[in-house]
């Protein structure tokens, strides 16, 4: 069988984003945000657990505001994922986990539906984890939701450390990803519609 690869790159005036993912392979994992570990952090953990290869090359304006680049590397990720579907066909849509760490408990809920929408639930009790401000995940998951075109549910139900909160998340959206992106065993669209999207 074909290897479900897929390599998406972006670059705008505030940006240069490359995100390589290959859901038939896992453990590959290469991640380099400069100026964002954390953010690196959490994507190794999210492709690792999710059991895909991951490669993201990434730099931007940070020292305007990280913002940017963290969108876009959500929006590039999300774009990939979204390429994999058009390209390698249906997928068994739904994925869920719920991973602790430590104090922390997150929870993750995935449709590849074909429709956006997000809803981010998280109350860090502290702003940042490192150097790099915890509120900017709502921008990563908004731009990777969007360019994916999923329905993603992201909840951290609850937790006294933000670095433990947002990694079981992530961790918890990698394990959803994993099923939610497994080959469907059918060929058609697995929808009561017969369409999706
Ligand atoms: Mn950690």
């Amino acid at each position: 069988m074909k290897e479900r690869k897929v390599r998406v790159e972006r670059t705008t005036k505030e940006t240069a984003v490359e995100v390589t993912v290959n859901l038939s392979r896992k453990g590959d994992i290469e991640i380099g945000v400069v100026g964002l570990p954390f953010l690196g952090h959490l994507l190794q953990a999210m492709a690792f657990h999710g059991g895909f290869s991951l490669k993201v090359a990434a730099k931007g304006d940070i020292e305007v505001d990280p913002h940017h680049l963290v969108e876009d590397v959500g929006l590039v990720l999300g774009e990939a994922f979204a390429r994999a579907v058009q390209e390698f066909g249906p997928v068994r849509r739904f994925g869920h986990a719920v991973i602790p760490m430590d104090e922390a408990l997150s929870e993750a809920t995935i449709d590849v539906c074909g429709r956006p929408c997000l809803v981010y639930r998280a109350d860090y009790p502290q702003a940042s984890a490192g150097d790099f401000p915890l509120h900017l995940l709502r921008e990563f998951l908004t731009g990777f939701a969007n360019a994916a075109r999923i329905n993603l549910h992201a909840l951290c139900r609850y937790g006294e450390n933000g670095h433990h909160m947002a990694e079981a998340l992530f961790k918890a959206v990698g394990k959803a990803i994993g099923a939610a992106y497994e080959p469907a065993e059918e060929s058609a669209p697995l929808s009561t519609k017969g369409s999706l999207g």
